[in-house]
Parts: structure tokens; C-alpha cells; sequence
């Protein structure tokens, strides 16, 4: 029986666990600073492990910092079929991001368990580990990675951009035994399926009126480090002839940057400077030196690397014309990840059944089914972000999409391990 399980679900229960959550990390200002491995991330996931033992769930955190619940099926050694997503956010990030992932898919674990759900394979309820730890440390989603054993060693010693210590460092801090970091790998066969939902971030659902968006790929990211250094002078005495003043060469570089990508329209290809610092910061000095992360991303990696070439094209004539050294460096990048048919096709049929209003569509953020979608079959659903905001305190999915979402999200669950 997998049809009936998700009337179980409760949109208002689900809004009652955003809410509490909303207060672990929140900002004066509505948006959420819940970094990945600090205190305010630990608390989180302490709450997110009790939520799941109230619900009789075996929970266990493995050696990459994920925390699992565990829902035996009929056969313990069947494949696994996972759900989840991420509860740790950006700066000044929403509290829907990645919250609504693993809400909705205890959610769908909490229905299973109110319907006496019968199912062959397991299925394990995950807070992926610090899928947001880009906005800490130049490595994106070390929890899902580890899982595809793509969690390298050297990735350990980078340093966070804010504090300095070490991803090990800040991954012990919260209690995460590396020493069991290997055995976090899950081998070919062993899941069967990976089903995260997760909010749009951009506006396609709201401007289509539709509730539900089936995800077919998701974008692949290039990270580029630069750095322009000039001559740090006196802004007073030094004559403009004279100048090589770094930042004036990275106001160029950012508007290059955003004209490549608005150049490239069709495949779309986004890119976008985020992250940029510069010294020495005085009213009366001449900048010296700047350095930015450059993001460039696209569901096609052939148009998004031309982008990419441009730009760089671009950061060398800057740098010479006005006599800049220049350091240039890809820091990390994933590649466009088309997910699998039939699981793309299960949640569609899911949607279907319920009535629930859909269309296929790509992601343009990236997610933790992506990168277990370089080893398992793994499919998403996006449910409609306001206004199109996200990585913002504007935030916004309303209860009834997140309630349609989750109800989907069981179906789809029910399906895969009956
Ligand atoms: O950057 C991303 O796509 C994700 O939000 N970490
Ligand atoms: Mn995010
Ligand atoms: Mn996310």
C-alpha cells in the first residue's frame, strides 16, 4: 500500500518545526547566520536527532558529520532509499533553505510511521553535513561528498575565510569523529534512491503558477580565485597618472564578469562575484590589493567554460592595461549533473497522482542530490520560493507548498521502497 500514507502529513506541524528551527541562528533582522560546524549548527542538528528518536528512529551521525535516522524496512540488507537535505545556512541566509528538505522528509517519516507503512528497503531520513560550507571554506558540501568518496584529505586542512581553522578543526568542534570519516562511503548498490526537495530559489514555479517543479539536472559550478595587486599609495599626494589602484581594476573585473554571462543567453549561464575583500581599507589610501571568488555556473559546462574563458580573458587586459599583477586560480567546480530517469519519473507519477501541479525544470543552485547523483540514482522536487529570493531573510514558501511538497515527497518515498 503506498497510496493514503502522506494524509498523514501536516503542513501545520511542518511550519511549527521551521519556526523552532528559525530560533537556532537567527538574525535581529528575519534571516538566519546558522554556519556549518558552529555551536548554533550543532544545536540544530541535536534538534533534528531528537525529532527523529521521538519518532523511534534509530539515529546515527557518521564520519563526515551526517546525521542519519534510519527507518527499518522488511529487508535490512535491501538498498537504502534516502531523503534529506541540509540544515546548516548562509550568512545572512533564509530559513527555508535546505530546511525544508529535511523537515519535509521527517515529515514523510513521521506519515509512514502514523500509516503503519509496510516497505521492503530502508529508508534513512539525512541532515547532509554542511552543504552550505562555501560561505565558511573553499569546498562545497563535504557531507554528501564524503558519501561518493569525493571527500579529499587535503580538503581537511583548508582554512575557514572567516575564523581560520581548519575544516577538520571546525568539524571536530562539533563533536564529528574523522577517525570514521572513510566509512561514511556508501558503496555502488547500496542506495537505491535519493529524493531531496527543496525550495526553487529563483521565480520559474511562482511566474508558472505551478506547486511542484521536477528537477531534471542541476547546474555544474566554477569557483575562480583572483587576486589584482597595484601599489598601495597616499590618496592625496600620489597624481592619478601614477595610480595602480587595485580596486579600481576589480570594479572593472565585476562588471566584465556580469556582461560575459548576460552574453551568454541561451544555454543561460550566471555569474556572479559574492565573496571579494581588499586591503588596506583607509579613506586615504590607495588600494593595493583585491581579492574575489568569481562563480560561474550553468546546466551546460561547455558555455559556462566559455563564459569562464571570457572573463579571465578579460582579468588579463585589465591587469595589463593598468599595470596589475594578476593571480588567477580555479578553486573547486562541479560539473552539470543530469539526475536519473526513474527517479525523475517517480515523483512526476507522484505528482500526478495527488493532482499536485508540476513541470520539469532545471536547478540553477546546487544540492546534495547532486553530488550523490554521481553515484546513486537521485532525483529533487522544488517547491516555489516568493518572489524568487533566496540566501536572503526575505525567504519565503508558503505552509500549503510546503505541505503539497512533503505529500509528494512521501508518495514518491512510499513508491520507492515498497
Ligand atoms: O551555492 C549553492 O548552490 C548552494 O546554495 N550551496
Ligand atoms: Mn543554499
Ligand atoms: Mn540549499
Amino acid at each position: 500500500m503506498t497510496n493514503g500514507v502522506e494524509r498523514y502529513v501536516s503542513g501545520a506541524r511542518i511550519a511549527e518545526r521551521v519556526a523552532r528551527l528559525a530560533e537556532i541562528g537567527g538574525l535581529p533582522n528575519g534571516g538566519m547566520n546558522r554556519l556549518p560546524f558552529t555551536p548554533e549548527d550543532r544545536a540544530a542538528r541535536d534538534l533534528f536527532a531528537r525529532w527523529l528518536s521521538d519518532l523511534g528512529l534509530p539515529v546515527r551521525v557518521d564520519g563526515a558529520g551526517n546525521v542519519i535516522g534510519r527507518r527499518e524496512g522488511g529487508d535490512p540488507t535491501a538498498p537504502v532509499v534516502m531523503a534529506g537535505s541540509h540544515l546548516d545556512t548562509q550568512p545572512m541566509g533564509g530559513r527555508f533553505d535546505g530546511i525544508a528538505g529535511v523537515l519535509t522528509a521527517l515529515e514523510a517519516a513521521e506519515a509512514m510511521g502514523a500509516a503503519g507503512f509496510v516497505h521492503r528497503h530502508p529508508v534513512e531520513i539525512v541532515d547532509f553535513a554542511a552543504e552550505e560550507s562555501m560561505g565558511r571554506f573553499d569546498v562545497s558540501m563535504p557531507g554528501s561528498r564524503a558519501m561518493v568518496g569525493a571527500l579529499k584529505s587535503e580538503d581537511l586542512e583548508l582554512r575557514c575565510r572567516l575564523t581560520g581553522e581548519t575544516l577538520r578543526e571546525a568539524m571536530g568542534s562539533i563533536g564529528i569523529d574523522l577517525s570514521r570519516l572513510a566509512a561514511a562511503e556508501r558503496p555502488l548498490g547500496s542506495i537505491k534512491a535519493v529524493v531531496e526537495l527543496h525550495i526553487e530559489q529563483g521565480p520559474h514555479l511562482e511566474e508558472a503558477g505551478k506547486q511542484i517543479g521536477v528537477v531534471t539536472t542541476v547546474a555544474g559550478s566554477v569557483r575562480y580565485h583572483c587576486v589584482l595587486e597595484g601599489q598601495q599609495a597616499h590618496s592625496g599626494a600620489l597624481p592619478m597618472a601614477y595610480r595602480r589602484d587595485a580596486l579600481c581594476g576589480a570594479a572593472e573585473l565585476l562588471l566584465a564578469v556580469e556582461r560575459a554571462a548576460k552574453a551568454q543567453a541561451s544555454p543561460p549561464v550566471v555569474g556572479t562575484v559574492g565573496y571579494m575583500d581588499y586591503e588596506p581599507r583607509s579613506p586615504v589610501i590607495i588600494p593595493g590589493r583585491v581579492r574575489m571568488i568569481i562563480d560561474v555556473r550553468s546546466v551546460d559546462a561547455a558555455a559556462r567554460d566559455a563564459v569562464a574563458a571570457d572573463i579571465e580573458a578579460a582579468a588579463r587586459r585589465i591587469a595589463v592595461a593598468r599595470r596589475l599583477h594578476l593571480e588567477w586560480r580555479l578553486s573547486s567546480g562541479f560539473p552539470p549533473t543530469p539526475l536519473a530517469r526513474a527517479v525523475v519519473d517517480t515523483i512526476t507519477r507522484a505528482c500526478e497522482d495527488l493532482g499536485v501541479s508540476s513541470m520539469p525544470m532545471p536547478s540553477g543552485a546546487g544540492h546534495d542530490a547532486m553530488t550523490l547523483g554521481r553515484r546513486f540514482p537521485a532525483g529533487m522536487l522544488f517547491v516555489p520560493s516568493v518572489g524568487g529570493i533566496s540566501h536572503a531573510p526575505q525567504e519565503l514558501t508558503r505552509t500549503e507548498d510546503l505541505e503539497a511538497g512533503a505529500k509528494v515527497l512521501c508518495r514518491a518515498l512510499c513508491m520507492l521502497a515498497a
